[in-house]
Parts: structure tokens; sequence; C-alpha cells
């Protein structure tokens, strides 16, 4: 399968032109891209990939909302949308080893020294309260400084200068764990962030396992044939050889800058933090790169975060209970799960799976097979009728969760909860549920007992 999100867009724009909108009119990248996606969204009630031609201050079109449908992403991994959980799983299990190329588009314009300047590329304001123009598209790949382990992760960039910007590493993650063990020998940490990749390569970045598990392999397993990587200019890193932009740097050490507040996918504005710097050695891209822009907080960003996590805790729990039927992430830090609990005390095993699988979730709520974990009212339905709190809630205290979470003590230090809304002893054993005669409700005909003008009337949505 091609690898560069050209190619990509080029499927979208065949299959589904109605999901591709070009935008040539210019556009202010303060505020205006992300106002004019979150409107379509909200009034439109459409999520395009969004091709903003001319931007203000910059050659660079930009592009955002790729990642913003299931179906976009099921495509992009060769999957139906209801198939993709599984089509994850599958590329998790069978990882395909990257492999090393000489020659890369990206590499076709080459930026060292005083050629260098972030302030070139698009300056993007994305909510009102952010402190400056953040590249959210960015994947890093860095390589542990003790050993030959790599990684792929997101990370915020703020632009704070012509080759200088801050990064938010969350506090005990991967990149977290490789910089520290750089800052303790006194090193910089090598890193190079690629932007604008194909979305099988966004969604294996974001894959959750132990730190030994090579991201860049479950992109391979996810594109179906190995990543092919090039050599950095300035480093022995390795990045995507067909991305659009990658930025070649170090995180320095011990030195810190105020960072933020930024808008973030929790809903809420987190307030200023001192974060770790980075200072940029080379830039390279396509002659004609676009510039990929995420719109940090809405639908471009949950949607593209959630299956990689909902595959690795489906696998989590399925170790442990092995008729879970469904896992699904609604909310920041939430986990709904259901399972066909066949002996006691299973339930408590999925919130503990959960809760051991995973730095950010904070809450697991987990029901029986009869639920339907993607109706909220449902599971509602479930915590009020299956529920005694001073029996069925599991609260562990301490424990360590994202660091944006604005409700912990202190950057991160959180508490964690499971609530087992299954019903006990057993969903058998219950007070049963009311059930409508199902003979009666088929042979009847509405029709009969009401009067046809009726029915013709639209529902009046109360
Ligand atoms: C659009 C987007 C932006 C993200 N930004 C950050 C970030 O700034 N810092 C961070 O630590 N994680 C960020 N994440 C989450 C990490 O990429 C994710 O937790 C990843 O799995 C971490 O990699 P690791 O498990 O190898 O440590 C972001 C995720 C997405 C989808
Ligand atoms: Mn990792």
């Amino acid at each position: 399968m091609p690898q560069d999100f050209r190619s990509y867009l080029d499927l979208i724009k065949q299959n589904h032109p109605e999901d591709f909108l070009t935008i040539s009119r210019e556009v202010d990248p303060a505020f205006e891209i992300t106002a004019i996606t979150v409107k379509i969204e909200q009034q439109a009630k459409r999520r395009p990939i969004l091709l903003f031609e001319k931007v203000k201050g910059t050659k660079f079109p930009v592009m955002t909302n790729l990642h913003a449908s299931r179906a976009r992403l099921a495509m992009a991994i060769n999957a139906k949308p209801a198939e993709m959980q599984k089509a994850y799983l599958r590329a998790m299990e069978k990882p395909i080893a990257p492999k090393t190329v000489s020659k890369a588009p990206v590499k076709e314009v080459i930026l060292t020294g005083d050629q260098i300047n972030l302030y070139n590329l698009p300056q993007i304001l994305h909510h009102v309260q952010d402190a400056g123009a953040y590249i959210t598209a960015a994947i890093s790949f860095a390589k542990d400084p003790n050993s030959d382990t790599w990684n792929c992760a997101y990370n915020r960039l703020m632009i704070q200068g012509r080759d200088r910007t801050s990064i938010h590493l969350t506090l005990a993650k991967h990149l977290w764990e490789f910089q520290r063990a750089a800052e303790a020998r006194g090193e910089a940490l090598p890193v190079a962030f690629a932007i604008g990749v194909h979305p099988a390569i966004a969604l294996g970045c974001l894959a959750i396992g132990s730190i030994d598990e090579d991201e860049r392999a479950i992109m391979g397993g996810l594109l179906g044939e190995p990543l092919e990587l090039v050599k950095c200019e300035t480093s022995e890193l390795l990045v995507p050889a067909h991305a659009e932009i990658i930025i070649e740097a170090e995180i320095l050490p011990h030195e810190r800058t105020p960072e933020g507040p930024f808008g973030e996918f929790t809903g809420y504005s987190l307030g200023e933090r001192q974060r770790e710097v980075v200072k940029v050695r080379a830039i390279t891209h396509r002659r004609d790169a676009t510039f990929l822009d995420i719109t940090v907080g809405h639908l471009d960003h949950l949607m593209l975060s959630t299956t990689p996590i909902e595959a690795n805790l489906y696998r989590a729990v399925r170790a442990m209970v092995p008729t879970v039927k469904a896992v699904r992430v609604p909310a920041p830090f939430t986990v709904y799960v259901s399972i066909e609990q066949r002996i006691s005390g299973q339930a408590k095993n999925a919130i503990l799976a959960v809760l051991g699988n995973d730095l950010y979730m904070k809450r697991v709520v987990v029901v029986d097979q009869d639920v339907d974990i993607f109706n909220d009212r449902q599971v509602s339905w479930a915590i009020a009728t299956r529920c005694q709190p001073d029996r069925d809630i599991l609260i562990i205290s301490n424990t360590r969760g994202s660091d944006l979470d604005p409700s912990t003590k202190e950057d991160g230090n959180t508490a964690k909860w499971g609530v087992d809304a299954t019903a006990k002893p057993s969903l058998a054993g219950y007070t049963p549920r009311h059930r409508v005669a199902k003979d009666v409700f088929d042979r009847l005909d509405l029709k009969d007992f009401v009067p046809a003008s009726w029915l013709a009337q639209k529902d009046s949505k109360r």
C-alpha cells in the first residue's frame, strides 16, 4: 500500500469526493482554521478533510480534519468500520519490522543552519487562551539512549523561536523515560518529528504497549508492508521517507521553558507549565509540502486517539476475562466494558485489567452483555439498577494518570475508580427485565389501530 498521505487522499477523492473540501479563499491561521472546521462540524453536520490553499504568512497549504471520521480511518488500514478493532489487533499481533531506504521525497528540500525558520510554517492558533502557535500533528521518532529500543508518539510543540519549541512529554510515558535517561547523563536526546503522514502511520504511532514494543512495526502491520524509513541529516535517527515534513531536533538537558495554556482533548485549556525545550537542527520537506494540522480537542483528535486505546484495552481485558464483548472509550479518561460474566468476580478483574494497562484511564464501568455500551443511557441505567455503590465501587488512591487532567492533585497524581454495574450474583439470577409480548408485537399492525395521518406526522422530538 502506498505510504504517503497523498495516495490516501487520492483514494478518498475518488471514492468519497464529498469527504474532501478545498478552501481557496485566504484564511488567517489565527483562529480561522479551527473555527471553520468546528463550524462545518456543528452547523453543516459534516466532517470533511479540509485543505486550506492560502494561509496568511506562509507558503504552505494547511490540511486539517483528516482523522475526523471512523470510516475514513478504517479505509486507511483497509478495514470496514466495524472490523477496525480486529484489524488493529492483528497488526499488534503481527508487527512488520521497518526497512531503511536511501531515496526519500521528504528530502527534496533540506534546510539547516540559518535556513531553519519555524516562523515560515503556518502559525496556527487553535483556541482563544492558547499561549501561541502550536504544531499539533508532529509524531516523534526517538531511540532509547541506553538501548536499541525505538519509540513513536504524538507530542505537541509550541513554537518558541526560529529554531526552538517547547514539547509536552506526558510524565511516565515512553519519550519522557528516554528524555530523563539522556538528561541523567547530561546529554540532549535526539528526536525527529514527522508532520503529514498516511493515517495508518498515525494510528500505529498511538499503539499502547510496553516500552519495548516498536510502534514502527505496528505501523508496518497496519500498512501491510514494512514502513520505509530514511536516515536524518543531523542524527542517526530514522524517519518516514514519505512524510510531508520532518523536523530534526534534540531535547535539551536541564532546560525548561514556560508552555501553555493550551486547549486540549480534555475540553479544558490547561494553564502554563515548565516544559522541556526542543532545539531544531534541520527541517526537510517535499518541495510542495502540505502542512498537516490536527484540530485539537475536536473530532480530528478524538477519533484518532480512541481506536488504538480501545484495541489495547480489549486485548488486556480479554487476557483476564475471555468472554469480554466490547470496550469503548466514550469520554476522556473513561472506559466502558461489557462482559458475559461466567462467574462472580470477573467484573472486578476487568476493572483491574483496564487500570493496569493504560496510564490515562481513570474511570471504568463494567456492565453485562445485555447492555449496549455504545448507548450512554443504557450504561446509566445499568449503574442505577445493578450497582450498590458501597459494595460495587473500587477506588485506588495515588496512582499516575494524565498530567492534563485538571482535577488531579498535582499534575497527574490521581485516584482511579471502577464501577461494577453487572447484575449480582448473576444476570441469569437477577430480577428479570420486563418484556413486551413478542408474538403479539409481531402480529399487530399499527395501521389497524392508529389513523394514518397521525403516523405520518414527524416526531415532536420531546
Ligand atoms: C493529536 C494528539 C496529540 C497528542 N499530544 C501529546 C502530547 O503533547 N504529549 C504526550 O505526551 N502525548 C500526546 N498524545 C498522546 C500520545 O501520543 C499517546 O499517549 C502515545 O501512545 C504515547 O506513546 P508511548 O505509549 O509510546 O509513550 C497525543 C495524541 C494525539 C492523538
Ligand atoms: Mn511506546
